[in-house]
């Protein structure tokens, strides 16, 4: 049975209920998906709910089975399939994270050959469910796929180009930055994938690099002709090889792009991730369905000012600890944000060395880690780091090689601290 027989299949589950709760992940890929399922749900005249999570588990999936209802989980739940085929959770699933973990009423792309990672997003399999139900959404499918950097590669590729071509997205061959219609040091002091070192958050040295090149930095990138265009890129392409960036970080900086309304695609999945991380992932949904995101920009901002304050608060903050650096958010800096400080001051390129953040929430004390990507190609391996410190301290963890985070109990961060450090000189030495 192919993807979209199975598509059909989840349809008609979901068609046959009174209410739906739709459990998305809070960012724009889960946000694009939930809009194109409660789109859909509306047309279909079936009653919903939507709930935003960053991850679900045990302890969440027990709390919603004595609710007895009927749930859609898009972005989350391929990494619970045990849990709830324990829990007998009544529920269809549409996530396009791996498992190979079986369940008969999943949309699960990797056992069609296709890969989640770089072919489809959560977002694109809600699209493919909801057009079974009524039209789904090809456009805010794609603002989801983006989101989810499904793009890596140069261009969307496998179901994410079919649902591209059937949207009225406009392909484009360009430069892959954030804000091709801001200012041009703007442009550049604010992109952060790819991150341009030395550019980065300084504004008076783009400033002067722009002059340098004779270019005036108030133009945008839209206004450049071809030959000012080339002097840029290939400034920016020595820049990136100075500091030793590989040909696919700097190759990703040009290929397709896509645009709406003469508009980056990226815009709007920024938009939609930068509220998510504010918390406004409710809000998000309306700004996709009704394309309000003229309103959406001065969160954006807000959001902006926010980091910037937390990014000068941490960077006053931070200190050694051996091995590493730390700094406390305390109840200054929202847990939600705090990896992302950790990673603008490591991408600063100031640090050398892993840094350790902590914030307080509901349930304790959120650790961040995050490393520079050299100690990463010498064998630091954070995920492994932080999970074991936090274990030993009662706590919770995982994560990536260069990015890990971790819940342990109040109080005990200068016990994990301790851990952590030890932990990254065992890896330094090995
Ligand atoms: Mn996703």
């Amino acid at each position: 049975m192919g993807l979209k027989r199975k598509a059909e299949e989840i349809a008609n589950i979901i068609e046959k209920q009174e209410k739906v709760i739709i459990v998305s992940h809070s960012d724009a890929d889960g946000i694009a998906g939930a809009s194109i399922a409660k789109k859909a749900l509306e047309e279909r005249g079936i009653d919903y709910e939507i709930k935003f999570v960053k991850y679900i588990n045990r302890k969440f999936l027990k709390k919603y089975r004595e609710r007895e209802n009927f749930t859609w989980f898009i972005d989350v739940g391929n990494g619970n399939i045990k849990e709830i085929k324990e829990l007998q959770i009544n529920c269809v699933i549409s996530d396009h994270h791996f498992s190979n973990e079986e369940y008969d009423k999943s949309l699960n792309p990797f056992f069609y050959g296709i890969d989640g990672e770089a072919e489809i997003s959560a977002s694109g399999l809600a699209h493919i469910i909801s057009s079974c139900l009524s039209t789904g959404d090809a456009n805010i499918a794609i603002i989801g796929a983006i989101g989810d950097l499904q793009d890596m590669s140069g261009k969307l590729i496998g179901i994410n180009r079919e649902i591209l071509l059937s949207s009225t997205i406009d392909i484009k061959r360009d430069l892959r930055i954030y804000g091709r219609d801001k200012p041009l040091y703007q442009m550049l002091a604010h992109s952060s994938s790819p991150f341009i070192p030395g550019l980065f958050k300084r504004y008076k040295n783009t400033i002067a690099f722009l002059k340098s090149l004779q270019i005036p930095h108030q133009k945008k990138w839209n206004e450049l002709n071809e030959e000012e265009k080339r002097i840029v890129l290939s400034s920016i392409i020595k820049k990136l090889i100075e500091k030793g960036f590989g040909y696919n970080y700097i190759s990703s900086l040009f290929g397709e792009v896509y645009e709406i309304d003469g508009k980056d695609v990226r815009d709007y999945s920024t938009l939609l991730n930068a509220m998510a991380r504010c918390g406004y992932s409710r809000m998000a949904v309306d700004v996709c369905i009704k394309w309000e995101y003229k309103k959406a920009e001065n969160i954006l901002k807000e959001y902006r000012n926010k980091l910037n304050k937390y990014i000068n608060f941490a960077k006053e903050k931070i200190d050694e600890y051996g091995h590493v650096q730390y700094f406390h958010g305390g109840n200054y800096i929202a847990d939600t944000v705090v990896g992302t400080v950790a990673g603008m001051i490591v991408k600063d390129g100031e640090v050398h060395s892993p840094v350790i953040a902590f914030a307080e929430n509901e349930e304790g004390i959120k650790v961040s880690a995050r490393a520079p990507s050299f100690l990463i190609e010498k064998g630091i391996n954070l995920s492994k780091a932080v999970s074991k410190s936090a274990k030993l301290l009662g706590g919770e963890g995982g994560g990536h090689r260069s990015a890990a985070g971790a819940i342990i109990p109040k109080g005990m961060e200068e016990d994990f601290l301790y851990i952590f450090n030890e932990e990254i000189r065992n890896q330094l030495t090995l």
